[in-house]
């Protein structure tokens, strides 16, 4: 390793050890890494080729992966290796894999799952590749001005991104706009614009490196560039069209989760990277095999969210122009190839093109849609519309074209056969499954918490890395008090780990033996920082007024992006700064109450807050959070949560047990009865003279003296269009809060509820989830040559 890493210093940057910069010892040591897991790729990609496997496509905008460094270090069983040898360099491992920018390719949990699931499909060893975009923006960057969100470009390909594989070999044509001639019975389309899918390749190598999958990001390049001459024959706008539609295409990612901009550069983008995998998987496809038909038993093509539903049509068009299948035949294959999972039901986020646009971004499938939508009128004349009020709605659309849909908790798929999706439940009863989310434990114990990762293993071994059920044997302990102590150990270190880099990067000094509470999330108003920062100001009022009381001394800590153009959440973000600023100069609350809002939240800071809470705060109004996979990262690593009965929270409490869980608020049932109670946002208010102490604080401007009449809007909105019931939930929410003080205070009880909590977990592994989607869904199996490939 020491050599390999010497040598890649030398002939891979041109370095010597004595001039090397911590990132060029970043990216020897990232080559070094990179030839060991080419060493179990190319065999895991062959063995599936020869045998011809049926393969996985996970289809996905968005992968939010992170660091890499040490995820790869460590599946390949290479820390005290890398470890060691850069200290006989005099180079420190930990400050070198932080040097590492953070792959920001995805908004929030529906990014992060398909990042989990990569990781979880190459543990399992089942052949599968993901498909997305190659950005050269990720997410934005925030900073705080005057408490204030500021966005700033990120840009993590200004470094070298060592760990992908440029292929300038696989390249496709993607076509825009135009428009289409029948003749002889068959469509011609002859398209406005085009540009070049090229891709990037990154291993993915699951855990002790005995599978390799690969995710395959797909970059966009001006025809011009390739094949002026013969391809447009001079046609110097058209190349100059094609030039600028390139450098757009895949320059940034859009900063919206679960809204949709219905822009026309983002259906682009969705029918960029679509068209480039499907036709990247027939030509895979074909080339072992001679018939077009077989298609399904080769190919399992995910759908995540409706973002990639073009699939469908793309799937049919290439079916029939191409390969000259019928219409008929040619939906019904599709169908068997695809499955789609839906991660919301806010109406906000079902995307719907206008027509006009849609026909003039994608012409030919525009009368696919429109063939796909007759057809399924014909066999089913009562069903809802895909062409609904000159919309195309990708979610129906999706549906019809999918031989499973599935739903990712249990709550959220009831309430897709009872809501969104009611009709095409009755028309489709077997199509709708349940997956529920998961987590991987490689990252989000193993990796991100070494030192309750250590205590685990020296207790049970380490066989739950792989099998997370094995978890279970620590419940045995949730009574022996060394164990007890130990569990809280670890949680100690990380807490103090925590600390640190607040003073540090905030200069706000915390104490570790606080409770600290931590919502970490994108900023929405279904989500309730707004109802969490009421209580902050609830609690430090409650403080203030009783100063002798034996209070449990708190660190409110929030972090999370707004959507640019998400008026609210910027105020709500805004609002939890000023309350920030205040409580935090308070000298008569000075050692009980903190609040802190580090900027930029993002996966790396992830694994330094998740380790470090007590309290994990998964608050939604019911009905709303589909499942949520914060909540499972903050359970598995020893926090307790206080939550709604929302999304996975409700199978978490399950599998934990109630009395180890702070359940509180309307379920989803009352939710909806409750909105139809005129005034009760009024009514709410009017019941809990806490909540309007709290309100009267704000709405007079306690917290911003400067600018009193900054949270009028905010406040008036509480009053008159409560939407997500902070209201109705508040009182009960603080009651529960006080509880969770209350059991805090007797630190055994908290230690055996926390450890039953970690030891509960071993459902929400995405190892299960991904064995759910292989047999419910995709019919494939774990790839047998594994240990051969291995060794
Ligand atoms: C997203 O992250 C989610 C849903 C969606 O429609 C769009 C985006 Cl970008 C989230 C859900 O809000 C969350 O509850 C869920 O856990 C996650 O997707 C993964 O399923």
């Amino acid at each position: 390793m020491k050599d390999d890493i010497l040598r890649h210093l030398r002939y891979g940057l041109g370095k010597d050890a004595a001039h090397s910069s911590v990132y060029d010892w970043r990216m020897a040591l990232s080559r070094a890494l990179r030839d060991r897991m080419v060493d179990h790729w190319i065999p895991s990609t062959q063995a599936a080729y020869t045998d011809n496997s049926k393969r996985v496509y996970y289809l996905s905008m968005e992968f939010l992966i992170g660091r890499l460094v040490e995820d790869m270090a460590s599946n390949l069983g290479l820390v005290e290796e890398a470890r060691a040898a850069l200290a006989e360099l005099d180079q420190d491992y930990d400050v070198i894999v932080k040097d590492e920018p953070d792959a920001a390719l995805g908004n929030g949990g529906l990014g992060r799952l398909a990042a989990c699931f990569m990781d979880s499909l190459a543990t399992l060893a089942i052949p599968a590749m993901g498909y997305g975009i190659r950005y050269e923006h990720g997410l934005f960057e925030q900073d705080f001005v005057e408490g204030q969100q500021v966005e700033r470009p990120e840009t993590w390909l200004q470094q070298d991104h060592i760990w992908e594989f440029e292929r300038p070999e696989v390249q496709y044509m993607i076509r825009f706009g135009g428009h289409v001639e029948h003749h002889d019975g068959r469509a011609h389309w002859h398209p406005g614009e085009t540009v070049i899918a090229t891709a990037f390749d990154t291993p993915v190598i699951g855990w002790k490196g005995r599978w390799g999958n690969t995710l395959r990001l797909w970059a966009a390049l001006p025809v011009k560039v390739f094949d002026l001459a013969s391809f447009n024959r001079g046609d110097y706008l058209a190349a100059s069209r094609s030039e600028s539609l390139a450098r757009t295409i895949c320059r940034v990612l859009y900063p919206d989760d679960t809204t949709e901009t219905g822009k026309e550069l983002r259906l682009k983008q969705e029918y960029f990277f679509t068209a480039a995998s499907i036709q990247d998987l027939i030509r895979r496809f074909l080339t072992n095999n001679a018939d077009i038909r077989d298609l399904a038993d080769h190919a399992a093509i995910q759908l995540n969210d409706t973002h990639p539903a073009i699939a469908g049509p793309e799937l049919i068009r290439l079916l029939v122009d191409d390969h000259g299948m019928a219409m008929a035949e040619a939906v019904t294959l599709a169908r068997r190839c695809l499955g789609y999972t839906n991660h919301t039901l806010l109406p906000e986020a079902l995307e719907r093109w206008p027509e006009w646009l849609f026909g003039r971004v994608l012409p030919r499938h525009l009368e696919i849609v429109r063939e796909i939508e007759a057809e399924h009128q014909r066999r089913f004349p009562d069903s809802p519309k895909i062409l609904d009020s000159g919309n195309v709605c990708m979610g129906e659309l999706a549906f019809i074209m999918a031989h499973k849909v599935n739903g990712v908790s249990a709550l959220h798929t009831e309430l897709v056969k009872k809501t969104v999706f009611a009709d095409l439940h009755r028309i489709h009863p077997t199509r709708i499954v349940n997956e529920t989310n998961g987590i991987t434990q490689r990252r989000w114990l193993h990796t991100c918490n070494p030192a309750l990762s250590r205590l685990i293993t020296d207790t049970i071994g380490d066989g739950w890395i792989t099998d997370l059920d094995q978890l279970s044997r620590l419940r045995a302990k949730s009574g022996d008090p060394a164990f007890k102590e130990a569990f809280m150990g670890a949680k100690r270190v990380n807490k103090e780990r925590l600390s640190n880099w607040v003073n540090a990067h905030m200069g706000i000094a915390l104490d570790p033996d606080a409770m600290f509470d931590v919502q970490i999330k994108r900023i929405h108003e279904y989500k309730r920082q707004l109802m969490n920062v009421l209580e902050t100001i609830a609690l430090w009022m409650d403080m203030r007024a009783h100063p002798n009381l034996d209070w449990t001394p708190r660190v409110k800590i929030f972090g999370g992006k707004a959507a640019p153009g998400y008026h609210t959440a910027k105020e709500i973000i805004r609002l939890i700064n000023d309350v920030a600023e205040v409580i935090n100069a308070d000298p008569a609350t000075k050692d009980l109450l903190k609040v802190v809002y580090p900027p930029n939240y993002n996966v790396t800071m992830a694994e330094v807050l998740i380790p470090a809470a007590d309290l994990s705060e998964q608050i939604s109004t019911a009905g709303k959070e589909a499942s949520g996979t914060g909540n499972m990262k903050f359970a598995l690593n020893g926090a307790l949560t206080i939550g709604t009965l929302d999304g996975a929270n409700v199978e978490i409490r399950e599998h934990v047990g109630y009395e180890n869980f702070f359940l509180f608020g309307l379920t989803a049932e009352q939710v909806v009865e409750r909105r139809k109670t005129p005034g009760y946002a009024r009514a709410a208010i009017g019941a809990s003279p806490r909540l309007q102490e709290v309100l009267r604080l704000i709405f007079e401007g306690r917290f911003c003296p400067q600018d009193p009449g900054r949270y009028h809007g905010l406040i008036g909105m509480l009053y008159d269009h409560d939407y997500f019931l902070v209201t109705c939930d508040f009182d009960t929410y603080f009651d529960t809060q006080r509880r969770a003080d209350e059991a805090f205070k007797h630190p055994r009880n908290w230690a055996a509820m926390a450890l039953t909590n970690t030891a509960s977990m071993g459902f929400f592994s995405s190892d299960r989830t991904i064995r759910g989607y292989a047999e419910d869904i995709w019919q494939v199996s774990s790839h047998p040559g594994v240990a051969e490939a291995a060794e």
